[in-house]
């Protein structure tokens, strides 16, 4: 009769376990798929942000110039190399911010160009026909400090 007892209460712990050990897996399944999909999304977006982050670089650097016509011309000089996305100088600070492509051109490649338009910036002296052929009011001083 004891033993009997026993032998039910040893099936019902049994049976218990069991439940418990279903509903374990079933939790960690859901787990588990919830965490996929999260690990999915998070590698995707890291995808995009790198490609982006890697695709531009942004650099500044000191430009000579006078006024807004300078501005102008400076940066179309530096918007018309292929890779340059925006390029934006500051008359006060005598100073451009270029954000470019780093895979289809390159720093030196920015500097000749603004240079070539008549303007100086600090690795590459402005071209001197094309500084004679600026507006008087753009004929900027040599000396000027630059990315002030
Ligand atoms: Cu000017």
């Amino acid at each position: 009769m004891n033993f009997l007892k026993k032998n039910n209460e040893n099936k019902n712990v049994k049976h218990m376990s069991k439940k418990v050990i279903l509903s374990a897996a079933l939790i960690a399944a859901i787990g588990l798929t919830s965490c996929k999909n999260e690990t999915k999304q998070e590698t995707e977006t890291t995808t995009t942000e790198v490609s982006k982050e890697m695709a531009m670089t942004d650099l500044s650097f000191g430009v000579r110039g006078n006024c807004g016509m300078c501005k102008s011309t400076i940066e179309k000089a530096a918007n018309g190399v292929d890779g340059v996305a925006i390029a934006t100088w500051d008359v006060d600070k005598k100073k451009i911010d270029v954000s470019f492509d780093d895979t289809k051109t390159d720093a030196m490649a920015i500097h000749k160009a603004i240079a070539s338009s008549g303007y100086d910036t600090e690795k590459v002296s402005g071209d001197l026909d094309a500084y004679e052929n600026l507006p008087g009011c753009c004929k900027y001083d040599h000396e000027m400090s630059m990315n002030q």
